[in-house]
């Protein structure tokens, strides 16, 4: 895995962060740095899948990068669901399929996966079990986010399931200064210096809007999931489940009449 130095020398100008082919060659070792639990995270989408995901469904992984939550969920698909990963990176997708093809000729019984250059604020939503929004709403201007939450929620099946883990931030400021400096800690201690850490927060400013975990939990009940459900957080990374059920009466709660 080839190592994240792309902010390691002084630059004159730093410009804003896109996600192209320098990023792609070493965006598993730099998100790994960067983000505090995104293997716990990995690894809970894969438990995850594994409940919700159903036959002949749709499963959707929406800003897939290199599509890490992808290959984990195509281990517990079930028979005739396909999984849509969609990235707007070209960059991104090309390598993604380059993974894919060498994946598909090892191994067989695998679910299809249509690996999709598009924009996630026009990706059509149908039959969807699982949707998996994994450290990507955050690129989106918070505007338009409210239309694509909606949309995920209505082309969702009954009884699935939205993932979505954002960085997020904190209205008390002394709490938004710790997780700050607890953030960059974390990323100190995986090897980043603070030249490198000063220059990405330069270039990724404008780019990543974070939002209160409470401003995210609203939107989702705002667009009908009866279930929301934060279940991770470390310092300024947090990750929600959003259930969307028939009856919000007895959601999830495997109550019965007794
Ligand atoms: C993972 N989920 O490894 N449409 C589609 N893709 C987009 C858009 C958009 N409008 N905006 C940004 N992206 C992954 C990690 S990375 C998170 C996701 C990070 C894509 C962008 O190209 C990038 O690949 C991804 O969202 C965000 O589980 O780098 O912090």
């Amino acid at each position: 895995m080839a190592r994240d130095d792309i902010y390691l020398l002084p630059m004159n100008q730093v410009g804003s962060f896109v996600f192209d082919e320098h990023v792609v060659n070493v965006f598993p070792d730099m998100i790994a740095r960067s983000v505090p639990g995104y293997a716990s995270i990995l690894s809970m989408i894969e438990q995850l899948a594994s409940r919700f995901v159903t036959m002949n469904s749709h499963v959707y992984d929406l800003g897939c990068s290199l599509g890490a939550a992808t290959l984990l969920i195509r281990r517990q698909a079930k028979e005739g669901c396909v999984i849509h990963a969609v990235d707007s990176s070209a960059a991104m997708i090309d390598r993604l399929q380059q993974i894919l093809k060498r994946q598909d000729t090892d191994k067989s019984g695998l679910c299809e996966v249509v690996a999709q250059n598009a924009d996630i604020r026009s990706t059509p939503i149908v039959n969807a079990s699982f949707v998996v929004l994994n450290l990507t709403l955050q690129f989106i201007v918070p505007e338009e986010r409210a239309d694509i939450i909606q949309r995920i929620h209505d082309g969702m099946l009954p009884g699935g399931a939205l993932l979505i883990s954002e960085k997020i931030c904190f209205d008390d400021p002394a709490q938004q200064l710790l997780m700050t400096e607890l953030h960059h800690d974390f990323k100190r201690s995986h090897g980043y210096s603070d030249l490198e850490i000063a220059q990405k927060r330069t270039a990724i400013e404008n780019r990543l809007i974070p939002e209160s975990l409470q401003t995210h939990v609203d939107r989702l009940s705002a667009a009908g999931f009866s279930i929301v459900a934060p279940w991770f957080q470390c310092f300024n990374f947090a990750s929600i489940l959003a259930v969307k059920t028939t009856d919000s009466r007895d959601a999830g709660t495997g109550a019965t009449a007794e």
